[in-house]
């Protein structure tokens, strides 16, 4: 068959399975202490082409330190890629840099109760020399039309790089994605809002990372139209200014290699261009 020379324009691929919340498989053997073969899911992503891992252990009824720190001190010697710290739990993030000795990222830091709980990320995150992902959310909440993602993406930049002193290109915002598949009105317009976003962040933050949790966008459809939405909508972001993402690389697909008319669907939904009646799911 013929040699392709085609080349995707590249980004830092986060892997996404290594998460509790968003793998059955992971959670599966966390519950059962398989720890190995926790390890073994993300070497896994590595080999598919992950050049980082997000891992999170957060799980009800689950000591959320000892498995943290189970995982990563596994995979500190034994996984060719930085680890993403993806807790909400200051404990959690500080027993996990303790041992893990490298440069890895923290997820994550926002505004949504004021800046004390973001000034002690910030401290943890420069003590340990880590690069650090933040949301997009403030007091009034998350934000979802562009002039909001700007207004706290302004802050966000001016409180972790102008105060606490981290390197523009250590610093990830994270416009924030939701789902676009729910059928419910309110919804239709915010993969529409994010690459909006993206592209008003990158224009006047050039040096600054823009990532997102890719899969999010999907939530509510089936399997297949999922990675076919995932892969489109990730083409659209890297085009408006996006340098990285969390996802399930293995399922990401190249926009050359998807059918045109499923493309055009997947572009219909996230321009909100639906048709009277038209129905995607
Ligand atoms: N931003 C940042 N961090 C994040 C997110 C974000 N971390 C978590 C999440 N969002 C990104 N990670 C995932 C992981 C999995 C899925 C979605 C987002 C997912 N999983 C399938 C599901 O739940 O249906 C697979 C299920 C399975 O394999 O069992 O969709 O936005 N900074």
């Amino acid at each position: 068959s013929a040699v392709s020379l085609r080349q995707e324009s590249s980004y830092l691929s986060i892997g996404e399975r290594c998460n509790a919340n968003g793998s059955k498989k992971f959670r599966e053997l966390q519950a059962a202490d398989e720890w190995d073969s926790c390890v073994a899911m993300g070497r896994e992503q590595v080999r598919e082409g992950s050049n980082a891992l997000d891992v999170c252990t957060a799980f009800v009824g689950r000591d959320e330190v000892s498995d943290m720190t189970n995982v990563i001190s596994r995979m500190r010697g034994s996984v060719d890629a930085p680890i993403v710290f993806d807790s909400t739990e200051l404990n959690v993030l500080e027993a996990s840099l303790r041992l893990y000795g490298g440069k890895g990222i923290l997820n994550s830091i926002n505004f949504e109760d004021g800046e004390e709980p973001a000034e002690k990320r910030m401290r943890l995150a420069k003590q340990f020399g880590q690069a650090v992902i933040a949301l997009t959310i403030d007091e009034t909440g998350m934000a979802k039309d562009v002039e909001s993602k700007l207004r706290v993406a302004r802050r966000l930049v001016a409180f972790a790089c102008d105060r606490f002193g981290l390197k523009r290109h250590d610093l990830l915002i994270d416009p924030l994605t939701f789902t676009i598949c729910t059928g419910n009105e309110d919804d239709r317009k915010l993969g529409l809002w994010t690459l909006e976003g993206i592209e008003r962040i990158a224009a006047e933050f050039p040096e600054i990372q823009i990532i997102l949790g890719l899969s999010n966008i999907s939530f509510g459809l089936n399997a297949a139209a999922r990675h076919v939405l995932n892969s489109v909508f990730l083409d659209e972001a890297i085009k408006r200014g996006l340098t990285g993402a969390i996802v399930h690389s293995s399922k990401i697909v190249p926009l050359h290699k998807i059918p045109e008319n499923e493309a055009k669907i997947a572009l219909d939904l996230i321009y909100d261009r639906r048709a009277e009646g038209y129905d995607p799911l």
